[in-house]
């Protein structure tokens, strides 16, 4: 309760700061990157997740949030990240990771913020639609202040030095310290915007870490297809999964769809979900509603 109290005064307080930035919202991507012009192909994979989806629903177990510090060797700091363990969370079961990447706007608190992660995996483990997981949400930008203060876009290449944290700190932090699988069939990598735009670059290079990728209306920092996926069908055919998916409203459409292009004109399985929101908290609690129920599955 006390720890609760001490969460819910915090995040009132970094909402009130002029200081603390936020996501930008679909009208300000429309002066950044244009409108969203829609293709026959932008049309949603998966029916509007049901009401209530995102919210914590009484009289089922529910998963435990916490926020946690480790040491960054690449940054040279202590960090923070937030971690969802599954209700029931036992050190006599390995579970599987899916690490959880914020936007530009964000930090560490970004997606419990505007998505409600945890209500939505407790639902979907309440009614076994999803497999009992451990969420990580780190902070994805690279720096000594890594506070989402002034001009956040100025901080984009931050966010492309995320990688080494990711890979030579964060992960092995979590395997040291919960009970999780340690193969890449256990490891998933997604994200929102920025989040996205780094999942699809150290995730679809890295295949040997993770198995399942999810861009959910990935930014400008992505890299093109070609570049990531050079051979298509050998390079993405490692994956067990590629979720690709964006808000019609979005104009960051334009970065994903090419994805999708390329990977369907190499008839590489993968998922192009467009629904009807815009660069917003809707889209991303839907797009982890429906990622997070194919991972971990075979
Ligand atoms: C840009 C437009 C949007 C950009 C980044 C974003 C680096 C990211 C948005 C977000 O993370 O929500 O031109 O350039």
């Amino acid at each position: 309760m006390k720890k609760h109290s001490l969460f819910l005064a915090t995040s009132l307080l970094a909402c009130l700061s002029p200081l603390h930035a936020q996501e930008p919202d679909s009208k300000q991507i429309e002066n950044r990157i244009g409108k969203a012009e829609l293709k026959p192909d932008d049309k949603p994979a998966f029916p509007a997740p049901p009401a209530g989806f995102n919210k914590r629903r009484d009289g089922i177990p529910h998963g435990k949030t916490e926020l946690i510090s480790y040491e960054s060797k690449s940054v040279g700091t202590t960090r923070k990240m937030t971690v969802y363990t599954p209700p029931g969370y036992s050190k006599n079961t390995r579970y599987p990771v899916l690490y959880l990447l914020h936007g530009i706007g964000g930090d560490e608190t970004e997606w419990p913020r505007l998505a409600s992660p945890d209500a939505i995996l407790d639902n979907l483990i309440a009614d076994k639609k999803a497999v009992p997981m451990i969420l990580v949400m780190p902070n994805g930008r690279a720096q000594k202040n890594d506070r989402a203060e002034g001009d956040v876009f100025r901080q984009a290449p931050a966010f492309g030095e995320f990688d080494k944290d990711l890979f030579g700190s964060i992960i092995p932090h979590i395997e040291k310290n919960y009970s999780v699988a340690t193969d890449r069939d256990h490891r998933a990598l997604a994200g929102l915007s920025m989040g996205g735009g780094q999942t699809l670059n150290f995730g679809l290079t890295h295949p040997e870490i993770f198995a399942w990728i999810g861009g959910f209306s990935s930014a400008p920092n992505t890299k093109p297809p070609r570049e990531l996926l050079p051979d298509a069908k050998k390079d993405a055919g490692k994956f067990s999964l590629i979720f690709l998916s964006c808000g019609n409203k979005d104009g960051l459409i334009s970065i994903s769809r090419p994805f999708h292009e390329y990977l369907k004109e190499s008839n590489v399985p993968h998922i192009w979900h467009v629904d009807d929101h815009g660069h917003d908290g809707a889209h991303w609690a839907a797009s982890l509603h429906h990622f997070a129920q194919l991972v971990f599955k075979s």
